[in-house]
């Protein structure tokens, strides 16, 4: 459905713009977009979010925020989720062994290393029938 005339339409914005710049410069970005990439591999992929970069999550009475999460198979992220609610919730990815449980009022980091492509659910133990429930999509990297 149109992911040719997608990508087209994506050339034909990027053109004009980086044409604008001055030959110095454009390189100067260049380097800059290769520094923020990770060091051991570049991401050739724009349309995922890059992962790594560190993600915060409230847990609150009785859903989380955000409800979407991104990551790359193996590579680690860092997760600060806060309970801003008034009872226990926890964060749990089954797949990923992943199972945290603030108390009210307490923030925890720790991090998630996806092992496996795919979609899949965070929950919280104890409340996912009230909704208590999200996804991070991982990508194969
Ligand atoms: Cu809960």
């Amino acid at each position: 459905m149109g992911s040719a005339g997608g990508s087209a339409g994506r050339r034909a914005i990027f053109k004009p713009v980086f044409r604008s710049i001055p030959f110095p410069a454009a390189l100067a970005l260049v380097a800059i977009a290769l520094a923020a990439c990770s060091d051991d591999k570049p991401n050739p992929n724009d349309a995922t979010p890059s992962p790594g970069p560190p993600v915060q999550i409230t847990a609150a009475d009785f859903s989380f925020s955000p409800k979407a999460l991104a990551g790359a198979v193996g590579v680690p992220f860092e997760v600060t989720l806060k309970n801003a609610g008034t009872v226990q919730h926890t964060f749990t990815i089954d797949e990923f062994l992943v199972d945290v449980q603030p108390n009210p009022g307490v923030e925890v980091t720790f991090t998630v290393t996806p092992s496996e492509p795919g979609e899949f659910n965070f929950y919280c133990k104890f409340h996912v029938d009230r909704g208590m429930i999200g996804a991070i999509n991982v990508a194969r990297d």
